[in-house]
């Protein structure tokens, strides 16, 4: 970062997003990654990390809202949620907005996303402190591989897929959430953008088809992510998360009936997408 300016680094776009730094709040390395909180007179706080943005004050809950607002608002009671990644507790504000769940476990494997969470962007860390949710920093996948509990939705919210991301969007970790998934339960991952990344979000789509029986994909505009037109994937094992069965709960800002009837992809764009022979729409 230099003369007030920060480049991304991020691993797929075709285009490096540049920022204005106005103050760099903090910065280091934790054990597993970089990272720095930086102020910018449009997004206000934004966390990096590894030189990629995860999240910023101005348009975090888009992606927070779609991520858990969408596969919750699809079942009448899901009860046990877990979130692997998320350390910011963005997706847990949001999943702990319905009454109906009881149980949350947050599994990030790096404290110090929590630690700047809390400290610089505590209007998204607000969830965390609620009595239904455990914090747990450790490894996600081997969490899921122990874990003996069943849940009614699993989500991750990760670093883009590269480096240790990578391991949770394997067929192996998709069959460790498919065993810990109830009858009835989604899975829902972060899926890179349409715009950039048409056969990452294919295969995405291919693997959980193998171990889940069925997948689907659902969009939302995020300001900061490359290529903007960002892609939620789900896996489920026959009833998706198309239909909206309950009101939505208070205090969103983006997601509604409205949005959630018109996330999803189109069939004629679906179909492109999965038509092995393009590698764009
Ligand atoms: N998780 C998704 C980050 C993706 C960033 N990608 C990018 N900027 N190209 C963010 C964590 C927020 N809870």
């Amino acid at each position: 970062m230099s003369e007030g300016r920060f480049v991304e680094r991020d691993p797929y776009a075709p285009i490096q997003y540049g920022y204005q730094v106005d103050q760099v709040l903090c910065s280091g390395r934790s054990d597993f990654q970089e990272y720095q909180v930086i102020t910018n007179p449009f997004f206000g706080r934004i966390m990096i990390l590894d030189g990629v943005v995860q999240l910023t004050e101005r348009d975090e809950f888009f992606y927070h809202e779609m991520l858990a607002h969408v596969p919750l608002h699809s079942r009448p009671q899901p009860e046990n949620v877990i979130v692997i990644g998320g350390g910011d507790g963005g997706a847990v504000r949001e999943v702990v907005r319905h009454d109906c769940v009881k149980n949350v476990w947050l599994v990030d494997i790096d404290p110090e996303v929590t630690r700047l969470s809390k400290e610089y962007f505590p209007g998204v860390s607000c969830g965390l402190s609620d009595p239904r949710v455990r914090v747990l920093h450790e490894d996600g996948a081997a969490f899921l591989r122990n874990f003996d509990g069943r849940a009614d939705l699993v989500v991750v919210d990760s670093t883009d897929i590269v480096g240790m991301a990578k391991v949770l969007f394997s067929q192996q970790f998709f069959g460790d959430v498919n065993r810990v998934l109830t009858d009835d339960g989604l899975f829902v991952t972060l899926s890179e953008s349409l715009h950039f990344h048409f056969p990452i979000v294919r295969d995405v789509q291919n693997t959980m088809r193998d171990v889940f029986g069925h997948a689907d994909l659902y969009t939302a505009p995020i300001a900061t992510y490359g290529g903007n037109w960002w892609c939620f994937a789900v896996g489920h094992k026959g009833r998706g998360c198309r239909a909206k069965v309950r009101p939505t709960v208070a205090g969103t800002r983006y997601y509604c009936d409205e949005i959630h009837s018109g996330c999803f992809l189109p069939d004629f764009l679906y179909s492109r997408l999965m038509d092995p022979s393009r590698d764009r729409f």
